[in-house]
């Protein structure tokens, strides 16, 4: 199955946002610190230019610790600014204005326009929610909640641009599609359940067998992830006449993943990744 999700108010979204950056003097780019090169945009580099950028491994609440520090390590090794952070740290969200002045390299008395960008429900909008400290922006858990962009003025020197989630028109490497589809960056309507869970129980079963033994009570998890997938539906209750609903059982694992119940998951890691 190929997976794709260009809907058109992403187009006008991305139109938009080359009409914006005109006047931007720093992009915060918000990656998944679960999926940070699989989350970044590739039209990105091309829209933004030469423009001063900050780049966040967003969500890392989420993601394995040990993970985020190779993802750190990576960029630091390429010279990109790069911090990881998540909701539950608004004090070192908030610490981000005094680099984003200076690295933006702006005069101080003159305004400075700041756009925050990235991919569907990687938390844009809750970003700029805390650095306002005010709930302007609608938030919500799942993808093309911002459809339009909006420019909030966070006092007299700064303006923030919340944007909506913009993939791109061909998503080439179907592993990163998969994996976008896994935390929720795509919509379930353009989606199977069932191939992403399989997909997803891969690499549990490779990269965290023991999380998923004792999250559904598995002794054996060396198998196919079609009898993985079966054995999960029993668990978890996923029934219907004649035997396991895998319709259901798909949709039960993948909420489990996003909501971390399976305990903090990071989908790949600099060395497993195309070279870029
Ligand atoms: N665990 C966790 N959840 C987060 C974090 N930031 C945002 N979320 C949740 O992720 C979901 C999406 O957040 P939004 O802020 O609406 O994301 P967005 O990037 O603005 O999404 P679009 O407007 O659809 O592009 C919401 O349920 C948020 O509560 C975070 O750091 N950690
Ligand atoms: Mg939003």
């Amino acid at each position: 199955m190929t997976i794709g999700w260009y809907p058109g108010h992403m187009n006008k979204a991305r139109k938009d946002i080359i009409k914006l950056l005109q006047q931007v003097d720093l992009v915060i780019e918000l990656v998944d610190a679960r999926l940070p090169y699989s989350s970044e945009n590739p039209l990105l580099n091309s829209l933004i230019g030469d423009i001063a950028r900050l780049k966040i491994l967003n969500k890392t609440d989420l993601a394995d610790p040990s993970t985020t520090n190779l993802w750190l390590e990576f960029y630091k090794q390429k010279s990109i600014s790069c911090f990881a952070l998540d909701k539950t740290q608004p004090e070192n969200i908030k610490k981000l204005l005094k680099k984003a002045k200076s690295i933006s390299g702006k005069k101080s008395g003159k305004i400075l326009r700041i756009m925050i960008l990235g991919i569907p429900n990687v938390g844009k909008s809750t970003f700029l929610n805390i650095l306002t400290d005010r709930k302007i922006a609608k938030v919500g858990n799942e993808p093309a909640v911002t459809k339009a962009s909006n420019e909030i003025s966070l006092d007299d020197s700064i303006k923030l641009i919340d944007t909506p989630g913009v993939l791109w028109p061909k998503i080439e490497d179907q592993n990163s599609a998969y994996r976008l589809a896994v935390t929720g960056a795509i919509k379930n309507t353009a989606i199977e359940f069932e191939d992403i869970a399989l997909f997803a129980l891969d690499f549990l079963r490779d990269e965290y067998p023991e999380r998923l033994k004792s999250r559904y009570q598995l002794s054996e998890v060396n198998l196919d992830a079609a009898v993985l997938l079966e054995a999960i539906g029993k668990q978890r209750g996923c029934l219907r006449k004649g035997g396991v609903d895998f319709n259901k059982a798909s949709e039960a694992l993948l909420h489990d993943i996003r909501n971390s119940a399976l305990g903090k998951i990071s989908l790949e890691k600099p060395e497993s990744i195309p070279q870029i």
